[in-house]
């Protein structure tokens, strides 16, 4: 015999005793594609208490739609031995160029982080950003489909020590912040210098140089990274994705 209120108890108590027990995290992650992933892998790991809301209902951001939604993904050589940390297996497609696929690579990212004690809330959108004297102390949220439903309900708070934009190409949180304290942030013009056109070779490279902190205790990493600081886009390929969410759990991991 199948109880279907104990079908929902189960639901309801596990889902909300981890939801309660994310109220305060070391790390809060926003957007949940390849780079919030990677870097929520490698804070889980190091036993960072690390919190990742991600407005969609599925996670893995840009990386699923491949390019042109063909479902592959090109990654660079810098970025391999990432593909094999996370068991994505790949073909070499011309020396220095390998091709996997992106929904391969985007359940490895997901499974890795959960496994490694990542709690990921997904349909849930970071909406405002809890700003103290001029300092991040954390985000607040709403379902995704109040959002949608532009319903008038008020969000709840989440703290941490740092939070991580991974929102990609919009950088939500830091235009948040930018928007609503004014900043000024820590981009060479005090804002948010705009994403520019299409260049990948210089894209990858300004993707990892620009992951770090935008705003005191709020680090960008990813496309957000690309857009905060004024580097061109890069399209379908995932390198510097993988290897910004590697860098800024690092740098938030050396943070006194
Ligand atoms: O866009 P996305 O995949 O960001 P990324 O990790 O990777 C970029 C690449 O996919 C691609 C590219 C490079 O090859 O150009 O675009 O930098 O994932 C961002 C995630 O953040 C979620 C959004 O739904 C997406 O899944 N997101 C955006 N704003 C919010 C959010 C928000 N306010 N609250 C919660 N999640």
């Amino acid at each position: 015999m199948i109880e279907e209120t104990i079908i929902s108890k189960a639901i309801i108590e596990s889902y909300l005793g981890e939801l309660l027990d994310s109220v305060e995290s070391d790390v809060i992650i926003g957007g949940g594609g390849p780079s919030g992933l990677c870097a929520s892998y490698y804070l889980s790991k190091s036993g960072y208490k690390t919190t990742l809301f991600e407005r969609a209902l599925k996670l893995g951001g840009g990386m699923p739609g491949g390019g042109v939604m063909f479902n592959r993904i090109v990654v660079q050589n810098e970025a391999r031995e990432l593909l094999d940390e996370f068991g994505i297996r790949y073909k070499e497609y011309k020396p220095g160029y390998y091709v996997a696929n992106s929904l391969e690579a985007t359940a490895a990212l997901t499974d890795k982080a959960i496994k490694a004690g990542a709690k990921i809330f997904n349909l849930m959108t970071i909406e405002d950003v809890m700003v103290r004297d001029r300092f991040v102390a954390g985000v607040v949220i709403n379902w995704s489909s109040v959002e949608m439903a532009n319903l008038h309900i008020d969000p709840i708070s989440f703290k941490s020590k740092v939070v991580i934009d991974a929102t990609g190409h919009p950088c939500e949180i830091t235009r948040i912040v930018e928007n609503k304290s004014g900043g000024p942030l820590l981009t060479p013009s005090g804002k948010i210098e705009g994403e520019k056109s299409m260049w990948a070779e210089v894209a990858e490279r300004f993707t990892i140089d620009n992951t770090k902190e935008a705003y005191p205790n709020l680090y960008v990493c990813g496309m957000a990274a690309n857009a905060v600081f004024g580097g061109p886009r890069m399209g379908p390929i995932f390198g510097g994705m993988l290897l910004s969410g590697k860098r800024v759990a690092e740098i938030v991991m050396k943070k006194p």
